[in-house]
């Protein structure tokens, strides 16, 4: 007890060093952070049971201050079987043991607040395990429980329609004790909350209170698109997508189960609590992002506006250079088109946000080429709004390599489709240091394997703030963006040739620029552009890629700019 204590007021003391607690009264801080996202069980392991845990996150703090990043969003920490990786979730108030206790979540947030940095819950409100408490009253069909899921009749080998599950298969399971189906939009063991039940509305607000009363800052929203489903239960129609198995979610178009109107309400009912809660509490905005993969006119609405103010999320993840950017096909004109595309149908009043990875997708070093990786980073950074950090990237952590018999996503229980639909990769344990298991942790197991990058691919070796490593330009655009062009300024950006995109942020007479050469048409030559709309003949290079020729602080021509492939600079111009 006493060696704990001790422990304690030393993460304190060091901490501190550093310290910028919260600035209280800050309505819009969310509106240029920088997000940091924590996938708990890969990101450190405290006591070598194979899982990264809530004291691993504490032990590591520091790294996050060092960093810069203003929140961080936690992966699910809740009580759980543990099948879809804690999507599934037994108890929205309990913590895993496998994480830790709520004390540790509590100690978490007021470590984070002491050191200005905001916290952000994983809300996964579409269906709960069917180990709830709930679902096993509900299927006893006690008193007050039995609408919580959706129950359909049937017979056990005729389910009540053709949808199916995002993890393959009939979304539908017979219940032998209930004599009835329940509807699952991902695995069995992922029961669909049945939000057509008004308790379940109101069970649902009092998770957010619970965790709002702990003093969080907000909650990443799960899968929300699936939170509603057609009452008349009518069959989807066929994709024709060719070459997709039939029991595969792609089989069909999903618009009896996905993004139904009532969802957007579903958004905004839980924007108007929060912000009620935080009004009447004179507290800071507490934060909802939500997590939507589909189109952009099914995507924007979930921020949703009437008379001018917003109704729903204060972002919805904007994934569109996840999805729609192959390193293969893509060229910088996609680039550019993918980027103005979704600042054109956003409304000024919107705050945009840029995402690279997560941990559905493959890490994008590895997904866009590795030599691009600073480019990427630069582009992400500066482009307006919120940017968005998985856990590994400000390192340039790649994705691993793990084998069939390794994998754990239930997504990607059969060899055939394995390489192509796990999300094990991108979720390997983080690659810290060059000691046993990278650094994160000291014993002999770990719950998917480390990478075996990590003798080269590690934090601790881009800790040298003399050298440029990803990490360091990571620290140092995570402060750029402070600066008034990253944080207010308009923005252009330019494909100058296949390979070549320029960003421009301008506020005033100052400019950040940021003229990126990807490397991938195998452009072997290098390429000189003029950077489009300013007037002056030169700028100061503020940063550059790993093997640059350039030197931070050169003076350079932007109306004559010699870039190699792969390159990437970011330029301060005064004119
Ligand atoms: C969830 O866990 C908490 C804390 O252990 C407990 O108080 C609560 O009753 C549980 N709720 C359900 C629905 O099981
Ligand atoms: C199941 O239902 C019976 C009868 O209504 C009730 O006595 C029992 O407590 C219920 N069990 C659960 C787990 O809800
Ligand atoms: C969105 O656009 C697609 C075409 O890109 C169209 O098929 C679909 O009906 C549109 N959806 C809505 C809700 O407008
Ligand atoms: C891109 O090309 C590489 C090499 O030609 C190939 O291995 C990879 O599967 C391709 N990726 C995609 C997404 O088509
Ligand atoms: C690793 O495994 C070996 C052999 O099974 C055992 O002797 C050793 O104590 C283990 N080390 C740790 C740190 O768990
Ligand atoms: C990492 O550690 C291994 C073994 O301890 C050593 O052989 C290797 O040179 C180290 N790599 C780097 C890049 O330091
Ligand atoms: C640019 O890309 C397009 C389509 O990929 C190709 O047709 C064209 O030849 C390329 N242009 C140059 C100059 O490489
Ligand atoms: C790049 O070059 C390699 C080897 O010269 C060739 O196999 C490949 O098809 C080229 N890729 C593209 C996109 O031109
Ligand atoms: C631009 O920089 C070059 C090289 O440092 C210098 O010779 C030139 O005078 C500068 N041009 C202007 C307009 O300042
Ligand atoms: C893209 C996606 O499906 N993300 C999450 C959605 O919810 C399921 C089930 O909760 C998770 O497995 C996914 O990670
Ligand atoms: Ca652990
Ligand atoms: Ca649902």
């Amino acid at each position: 007890m006493i060696l704990k204590a001790v422990l304690l007021v030393t993460t304190f003391v060091v901490l501190s060093a550093n310290a910028k607690s919260i600035q209280k009264g800050d309505q819009d801080w969310w509106k240029h952070a920088t997000f940091y996202q924590i996938y708990p069980r890969s990101f450190k392991d405290s006591n070598n049971d194979g899982n990264g845990d809530l004291r691993g996150i504490l032990d590591k703090f520091s790294h996050l201050v060092d960093a810069g990043v203003d929140g961080v969003w936690l992966s699910p920490i809740y009580e759980s079987p543990q099948v879809d990786q804690g999507y599934d979730i037994s108890n929205y108030t309990a913590i895993d043991p496998m994480y830790g206790t709520l004390d540790e979540l509590k100690e978490l947030i007021a470590t984070a607040h002491d050191n200005g940095i905001r916290i952000i819950l994983d809300y996964v409100p579409n269906h709960t395990s069917d180990q709830h408490a709930w679902f096993k009253a509900s299927e006893n069909r006690t008193e007050g429980y039995e609408d919580y899921y959706v129950w359909v009749d049937g017979t056990p080998d005729q389910p009540p329609n053709n949808w199916l599950s995002c993890f393959r298969g009939s979304a539908w399971k017979w219940s032998e004790k209930r004599q009835q189906y329940y509807l699952h939009q991902f695995t069995e063991q992922q029961p669909d909350l049945n939000y057509r039940n008004p308790k379940v509305h109101e069970e649902m607000k009092n998770v957010l209170k619970y965790y709002l009363d702990l003093g969080v800052d907000g909650f990443r929203i799960d899968a929300v698109l699936y939170a509603y489903e057609d009452e008349q239960l009518r069959d989807e129609p066929r994709s024709n997508i060719p070459g997709i198995a039939p029991d595969d979610h792609d089989y069909l178009l999903p618009i009896y189960t996905a993004n139904l109107p009532e969802t957007y309400d579903l958004v905004y009912e839980w924007r108007k609590y929060v912000d009620e809660y935080s009004e009447e509490r004179g507290l800071d905005a507490k934060v909802l992002m939500t997590e939507v993969y589909a189109d952009l006119n099914e995507t924007i609405p979930y921020y949703g506006t009437r008379d001018g103010s917003i109704l729903g999320a204060h972002f919805t993840f904007n994934f569109f250079l996840v999805k729609n950017f192959d390193l293969n096909i893509s060229t910088a004109n996609d680039l550019q088109r993918i980027v103005n595309t979704w600042m054109n149908a956003l409304p000024d009043i919107y705050t945009s946000n840029w995402v690279l990875g997560n941990h559905d997708n493959r890490r994008y070093p590895t997904r866009l080429g590795v030599e691009n990786k600073d480019g990427f980073l630069m582009l992400l950074t500066l482009l307006p709004g919120v940017a968005v950090t998985y856990n590994g990237e400000e390192f340039g952590q790649e994705d691993g390599e793990v084998t069939y018999d390794q994998g754990q996503d239930p997504s990607a229980r059969d060899p055939a489709i394995f390489e192509q639909v796990s999300r094990d990769f991108e979720r390997t344990p983080l690659q810290w240091d060059n000691t046993t298991n990278a650094g994160f942790n000291e014993g002999n197991k770990t719950w998917l394997p480390v990478s075996k990058k990590y003798h080269d691919l590690n934090l601790a070796s881009q800790l040298d703030e003399g050298e440029i490593s990803y990490f360091q330009n990571y620290k140092a655009l995570v402060r750029k963006r402070k600066e008034d062009p990253a944080r207010l300024g308009s923005t252009d950006i330019w494909a100058m040739s296949n390979d070549t995109i320029v960003l421009k942020r301008s506020y005033e007479d100052k400019h950040i620029v940021v003229a990126f050469k990807l490397g991938w048409h195998n452009s072997t030559t290098e390429e000189t552009i003029l950077v489009p709309g300013i007037s002056c003949e030169n700028g100061t290079i503020a940063l550059t890629s790993a093997d640059s020729k350039q030197k931070v602080g050169d003076v350079v021509s932007v109306q004559s700019l010699v870039l190699q492939p792969h390159e990437g600079l970011v330029i301060d111009v005064a004119c």
